[in-house]
């Protein structure tokens, strides 16, 4: 039998990326054919290049070749807005700009946390859609016809349809755990036209087809992509989607929505089946990244000497909003360590230190935070995503969380991607199967607790 052939586009922070996927009774493969820029447009707003991506999106797909079906996945949250004839009327904002400075602070005061979370489930973070959209130009909302989430933004530019796939859907905390359904009364309390608010879709529905492939809807949120391929078997497991952000929770069945979660800020967002995402955001990479802009050294060195570095003698508190928007982080890192009594590290490795010894920290205690909240046992840990690949990150979370840590796969969120499409065609029987299908295909590693 000749594999299912489809296509993931999948953009993430920095560069947007075509794989070409193929996926039959023994092989699970994706391969990146197009690689773009998706940086964000520095101007008034931080803004997406939606003009520019169209572009590398096309033209990935062309590389891609004859393929049955396109799944589209991004980061959550962000939007754009349609006017009464589908065009779009402004450039989609960046959630890491800081035009949401203070709006969640006064929803909040204004509706009451307890309320807001026993609704949406979602975690406060100032870039949730609600608060873009409280702090939109009242001009565009009032022109604005439809709202699309970005992946349901490429999707209608692909195909002409319209809709909000559900797990990109439940990152707005504008959708109600309850109804499962859009919150119209929270959207209308707060004077957000639910007009704009376009009708759900899952995770597997077929939007229209572009030069002949079908497009699929995927979880278009991308972290929900990575929760598809995570490799594990049975359900006593945690999970870290690492890359620009660390998300790390576990799957439940059904929302965790106690005063103890709220305090802690887990979130729960929807994934495939109806399960839920209970997880936290810890910064992750970007914290690296970022340093990055202000430094020359290439990433294998500065990893290589901060292998060789003391652990353990700074760390900052890597759930901190205060790393949220670009800048000069390195010299945030050492304002934050020099502000809490801390030694302050000076050169590159020991700043490359600090983040990995503080990012590690924060894995172990949103494993044992995650487990304990939700009552859901964990035996061990899955790192996907591009952080999976960094080695001693890796080794620090088992040392940190005393459990064995899973490595891989890296391209996680695109395989997750493809396996919802070969779902949708019939081709992988469950998300039981898709994960015992990428434990067979892909390459892992396992890190075993060393004692401190
Ligand atoms: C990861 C991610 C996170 C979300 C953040 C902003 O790429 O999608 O899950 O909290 O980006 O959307």
């Amino acid at each position: 039998m000749s594999p299912f052939v489809a296509a993931a586009v999948d953009l993430g922070a920095s560069s947007g990326r075509v794989l070409r996927g193929e996926i039959g009774p023994d092989v699970l493969a994706a391969k990146v054919v197009h690689r773009f820029p998706n940086e964000p447009v520095e101007g008034p707003r931080l803004t997406w290049d939606l003009d520019g991506l169209w572009g590398g999106i096309q033209e990935g797909l062309q590389a891609a070749g004859a393929v049955q079906s396109i799944g589209v996945d991004s980061w959550g949250v962000d939007y754009g807005l349609l006017d009464e004839r589908g065009a779009l009327i402004a450039p989609p904002v960046h959630y890491r700009d800081n035009r949401t400075d203070g709006v969640m602070e006064r929803v909040r005061a204004s509706l009451g946390d307890a309320a807001l979370y026993e609704q949406t489930g979602l975690q406060f973070m100032q870039f949730n859609t609600i608060y873009q959209l409280l702090a939109e130009d009242p001009e565009l909302l009032e022109r604005a016809r439809t709202m699309l989430l970005i992946p349901d933004l490429i999707g209608h530019k692909l195909t002409g349809s319209i809709g909000a796939e559900r797990t990109n859907v439940s990152t707005t905390q504008l959708y109600d755990q309850g109804t499962r359904s859009w919150a119209t009364d929270l959207a209308s309390s707060l004077g957000i036209p639910t007009g704009i608010l376009p009708p759900l879709r899952e995770p597997g529905d077929v939007l229209g087809t572009w030069q002949g492939a079908r497009v699929t809807a995927v979880a278009s949120h991308d972290t929900a992509s990575a929760v598809v391929a995570v490799p594990a078997e049975g359900e006593r497991f945690a999970y870290i989607s690492c890359g620009t952000w660390s998300l790390v929770g576990v799957e439940l069945a059904s929302p965790v929505l106690t005063a103890e979660s709220l305090a802690a800020n887990f979130t729960n967002e929807v994934g495939v089946d109806g399960t839920i995402r209970f997880l936290r955001n810890v910064m992750g990479l970007w914290l690296l990244q970022e340093c990055m802009r202000w430094w020359a050294p290439p990433l294998e060195w500065l990893l290589e000497q901060a292998a060789r570095e003391p652990g353990g003698r700074f760390v900052v508190d890597a759930e901190s909003e205060e790393f949220l928007a670009p800048g000069n982080m390195p010299e945030r890192i050492q304002a934050y360590c020099a502000r809490t009594g801390q030694p302050v590290p000076r050169t590159a490795a020991e700043i490359t230190r600090c983040i990995l010894d503080s990012l590690a920290v924060a894995h172990a205690r949103n494993v044992r935070a995650a487990s304990r909240l939700s009552g859901q046992p964990v035996d061990a840990v899955h790192i996907v995503g591009g952080g999976s690949q960094n080695a001693l990150l890796c080794q620090l979370t088992a040392d940190a969380s005393g459990l064995p840590v899973l490595a891989g796969p890296v391209e996680a969120t695109a395989l997750g991607n493809l396996l919802v499409q070969a779902r949708a065609a019939g081709v992988v029987e469950s998300r039981q199967q898709g994960r015992e299908f990428v434990r067979r295909t892909q390459e892992l590693r396992r890190y075993t607790p060393r004692d401190s």
